[in-house]
């Protein structure tokens, strides 16, 4: 399953504005506003994390892989040769573990970057 939101219906609720006294016949603030929808759990949960895979291919060139490894991936050379030399024998392998939106957004820069250089280099996220 992909992200979903902190929301559990049972827990929504409508609160009172802050400050708003409670007046007979009262309930509007005067600005057409009754109050705000807010939600709370009791356990508030921890963002999921997401991994984001590379893939081997036979064709992007392991210095390319390296490359984007450092830039996005914030590894040194080190890092980014073992990596890369994983993925290249094993076919998959973990560039790094994020929230979703940093994830995704990891992915997309990959994909764009190796679209315009031409290589078919390809980048994936799956729930951690
Ligand atoms: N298999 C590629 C080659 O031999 C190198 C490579 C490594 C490609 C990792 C993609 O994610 C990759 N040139």
């Amino acid at each position: 399953m992909l992200a979903t939101g902190n929301v559990d219906d049972s827990l929504l609720r409508a609160v009172r504005n802050a400050g708003e006294g409670e007046g007979p016949g009262d309930g509007d603030d005067g600005q057409g506003q009754v109050g705000i929808a807010t939600k709370a759990r009791a356990k508030p949960k921890k963002p999921s994390q997401f991994k984001v895979l590379m893939l081997n291919d036979d064709y992007t060139p392991m210095e390319f892989v390296v490359m984007v490894l450092k830039r996005f991936f914030n590894m040194d050379l080190e890092q980014a040769t073992r990596v890369m030399l994983h993925v290249h024998q094993k076919g998959v392998g973990v560039c790094g573990i994020f929230p979703y939106e940093i994830a995704e957004t990891k992915v997309n820069q990959v994909m764009d970057f190796a679209r315009q250089n031409q290589h078919p280099l390809q980048c994936t996220l799956e729930k951690a």
